[in-house]
């Protein structure tokens, strides 16, 4: 048994999150926990709302609240479609609890301690008519290179250049659209990179080579463009205040850190919210703190690992403390709508809290673990949704579960049935299920989940092809014992299915396994030795038979729902 921290990128406060950002990060994470938790590891899996920055306050705004209002309510409404989800975790918590507010200064200290962080007067634009300084992505005005009029103070989406805001050509605010700007000079801290280095590329070396490619290969080109030198505070109303007592002029001017800055230690900061509830109980030192026997492993999407890979490591680093570092860094590409992205502010694509309105969160768990983006982009339509529900999820495994169980109910009654001794057909089928079983471990220990849902489906299959090889309904008519062996055996690979597929879609599982009266903890995973002998369910138990597990998406259904959502443009 060993320890496994786990976290997920921390959603970002302003809004419902798409189907992307849920295959990139909380899903994966959440069917790996369930994983290591059935083989019996000790497992914390840890997550939170990410609620500091401009975009929080602007949707605020936006909405007519205060800011802490906001991200009270919308902490619970993603709470709430993540347990609608199935998710799973130990704790969920915000970046802005008092946990984080304390850990985050407490960073910031022993970085200035160790030369880390260094004050710098900056030159910024400053809106008189918004009262406030402005970051460069809220400057708009026209690009000098391109003409486009729409440009960003940081970037041009345009033609891509990277901008500065005074380069822009009658440049305005973003959130008031007043062009009264002046550059203003303002102190900032600064945390001090460069100095991290080296440090920072043992630290990659060390560990990165376990990681994915995707991962790694992100971390190696940050390291050799090299580690720069970062502001990490803001001019803004809401975050985590700079510390009085160790820069007193810049928290008199209400200076806070920077979302980027607090948000990986709320990592640290959930876990201690967790422990928090149960004090006598829980102890988040151990998970973080010397915690040299704890595997910690991070998901993510492909835009959040600098932040991961080398910035929160040189964050710890330069603390010297012994905070617990990534071991293991999965990492995602981008889920697509039919070839283009995503978009939280457009509204394109499908979104979590619709998800759910729809259709149980099962049918989406297993689509989008089975098509996750792994080493490439995939794109979500709503054939190839309807086509996997209907194939794997009615088909393969739904249909098989019901045909048996209502089958021997009619045949035997309400028990499982005595019959002939397992032959030469069980045999064979032991042997198969043993290795593909094998194979599936396999790529749930290297994270590998496409693979993993594709030995999951072979699993699924291998009853059908059994099933349809013995042919129990025409048995029946000539040998009833022979019928009921293939009737138990079958039997057997619902309980074996519910045990393994409980990490895809734990709550079709539950169901699965509910159908019989067994004793003890009946998640707890079987090995592929144990499950060669197809023998867990014994002739005699009691089983009923449970509803329909999964509904097949019809013509109908599936031109309703593009209609609603948009297909193809
Ligand atoms: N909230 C970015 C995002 O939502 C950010 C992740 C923080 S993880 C510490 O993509
Ligand atoms: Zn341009």
């Amino acid at each position: 048994m060993a320890r496994h921290l786990i976290t997920s990128a921390l959603p970002y406060i302003n809004g419902i999150k798409h189907l992307g950002n849920m295959v990139g990060s909380m899903l994966p994470a959440d069917v790996y926990s369930r994983y290591l938790r059935q083989r019996g590891h000790d497992v914390l899996y840890i997550c939170a709302t990410d609620e500091h920055g401009t975009p929080a306050e602007l949707a605020a705004k936006a909405a007519g609240q205060s800011v802490d209002a906001f991200c009270a309510e919308q902490h619970d409404a993603q709470k709430a479609i993540y347990d609608g989800f199935g998710l799973a975790f130990d704790h969920f918590g915000r970046s802005s609890s008092p946990e984080n507010v304390e850990l985050t200064q407490h960073f910031a200290r022993k970085l200035h301690e160790n030369g880390f962080i260094e004050e710098r007067a900056i030159r910024q634009v400053y809106s008189n008519a918004d009262e406030r300084f402005l970051p460069d992505r809220y400057i708009v005005g026209t690009c000098p290179h391109c003409g486009y009029d729409k440009a960003r103070g940081d970037q041009c989406e345009n033609c891509t250049r990277v901008l500065d805001p005074t380069d822009l050509i009658d440049a305005r605010s973003a959130i008031s659209g007043s062009s009264d700007l002046e550059v203003r000079e303002t102190k900032h801290l600064f945390l001090l990179q460069s100095k991290l280095q080296g440090e920072v590329e043992k630290f990659i070396d060390e560990t990165g080579e376990e990681w994915p490619t995707l991962a790694s290969s992100i971390a190696r080109k940050w390291l050799t463009e090299g580690l720069h030198d970062r502001a990490i505070t803001r001019d803004l109303d809401w975050g985590v205040p700079v510390p009085a007592d160790v820069w007193p002029d810049l928290a008199a001017e209400g200076k806070v850190f920077y979302v980027w800055f607090d948000a990986p230690i709320e990592y640290i900061g959930s876990t201690k919210e967790w422990a928090d509830v149960d004090p006598e109980n829980r102890d988040w030192k151990s998970w973080w703190y010397e915690a040299d026997d704890v595997r910690y492993t991070e998901f993510m999407a492909k835009d959040n690992v600098p932040f991961h890979s080398v910035m929160f490591p040189a964050t710890q680093l330069g603390t010297r403390e012994p905070w617990k570092k990534v071991d293991f860094l999965k990492a995602f590409n981008w889920l697509n709508y039919y070839g283009g992205k995503f978009s939280t502010s457009q509204r394109r694509g499908i979104f979590t809290d619709a998800a759910l309105e729809l259709l149980p969160a099962d049918y989406w768990r297993y689509f989008l673990i089975a098509n996750a983006p792994e080493s490439d982009d995939t794109s979500f339509t709503w054939e190839l949704f309807s086509s996997s529900v209907n194939k794997d999820l009615a088909d393969t495994l739904g249909n098989f579960v019901n045909r048996v169980l209502s089958f021997s109910r009619k045949r035997f009654g309400d028990e499982v049935p005595a019959g002939a001794e397992a032959g030469e057909a069980e045999a064979k089928l032991g042997e198969d299920i043993a290795r593909l079983l094998a194979e599936y471990e396999g790529h749930m220990e290297a994270l590998q989940f496409r693979k993993a849902a594709a030995s999951l489906r072979a699993l699924w299959s291998t009853g059908n092809s059994y099933l349809e090889e013995k042919a129990p309904w025409l048995e029946i008519k000539t040998d009833k014992d022979a019928a009921a062996l293939t009737l138990r055996t079958a039997m057997n690979l619902i309980h074996l299915y519910s045990v393994i597929s409980e990490p895809f879609i734990p709550s079709s599982a539950k169901a699965m396994r509910g159908a019989f009266a067994l004793d003890g903890d009946t998640a707890l995973w079987i090995t592929p030795d144990e499950a060669r002998s197809l023998s867990a369910v014994p002739a005699g138990t009691p089983f009923t038979v449970p509803p329909v597990l999964f509904a097949k998406i019809t013509e109908d259904d599936l031109t309703s729902y593009k209609d609603r959502f948009g297909g193809e443009e």
